[in-house]
């Protein structure tokens, strides 16, 4: 079989949705095609896709170099339309906790926009690179494109000026729910580039670099978000954020950000997650 337009094309769509090698491969074999030549038209997409810098490295414990973390100084942060106070920095790992990112009125509108959208929550397959329902992420999710509408927009805005990163490389706003024993055991948020699953996402946006999560209510017991390597537990509070930074400007990766949901105890939780890429996450 021949590798025409068609099929050039359906390859860079299902790399671009995230779909994983193998599957791609699978579909390619029943259509007919020898399995070898599959296999390297899928690695020439994916490889066109991931452009040609080289993956970023994990950096061996004790050598990742802290660059200059891109969050402004100062105690009050002017973010887009909003002035955020900074109630704690922390350089290794790079973490700064805000007050005041989001009012509770947008807090209210950001749940009640959700309980209609949620979904089980997926991790990424570290083999496949699928999403898939697993046990260690017991929540449960809505996603906002970007610039869904007015309200999605400021946020994405305010966000991407109090990361100082640029909004385009910002993936998705996700917003998580987390009932009473709900947790999200410890993970990297950066895609980890000795899986082979990373890199049906890296190839759109490259790496991740920095994630903001924004707590959108107050939880009675539990629902601390945890750095065990750290030994930091923030308890957030509606409005409040953290912010971390795992992938510096040489690439390589924090593993210090080891960090997770720890279970809620009691009531529930509502959190906003931004990660953002290395480049435009189109
Ligand atoms: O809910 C949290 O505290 C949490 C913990 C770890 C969220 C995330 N990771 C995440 O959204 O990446
Ligand atoms: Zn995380």
């Amino acid at each position: 079989m021949f590798i025409d337009a068609a099929w050039e094309a359906w390859l860079a769509t299902n790399v671009e949705r995230g779909c994983s090698a193998q599957s791609m491969i699978d579909v390619m074999v029943e259509a007919g095609f020898d399995r070898a030549e599959a296999g390297a038209a899928v690695s020439n997409v994916t490889r066109a896709e991931a452009g040609t810098k080289a993956s970023p490295a994990r950096a061996a414990p004790g050598a990742y170099q802290y660059d200059r973390c891109p969050v402004a100084q100062g105690n009050v942060i002017r973010a887009f339309d909003r002035d955020v106070k900074v109630t704690m920095r922390c350089e290794r790992p790079q973490i700064v906790v805000f007050d005041d990112v989001l009012t509770a009125a947008e807090c209210e509108e950001l749940i009640a926009r959700s309980m209609p959208r949620l979904r089980r929550s997926t991790t990424v397959n570290p083999q496949t690179g699928r999403e898939d329902v697993i046990q260690n992420r017991s929540s449960q999710g809505a996603w906002y494109p970007r610039g869904e509408d007015a309200f999605i927009e400021r946020i994405d805005r305010r966000f991407a000026s109090l990361m100082n990163w640029p909004v385009e490389n910002g993936e998705a706003l996700q917003v998580l729910h987390y009932g009473s024993g709900a947790e999200y055991r410890p993970h990297f948020d950066y895609f980890p580039p000795e899986q082979a699953g990373s890199a049906v996402h890296t190839a759109r946006g490259g790496q991740r670099v920095a994630t903001l999560i924004v707590y959108l209510n107050d939880v009675a017991d539990g629902g601390e978000t945890v750095f065990p390597d750290a030994g930091i537990a923030i308890t957030g509070r509606r409005g409040s954020a953290v912010y971390f930074r795992y992938m510096n400007g040489q690439r390589q990766l924090d593993a210090l950000t080891l960090h997770g949901g720890a279970p809620v105890r009691q009531g529930e939780k509502w959190i906003a997650t931004r990660w953002m890429r290395e480049q435009a996450h189109g």
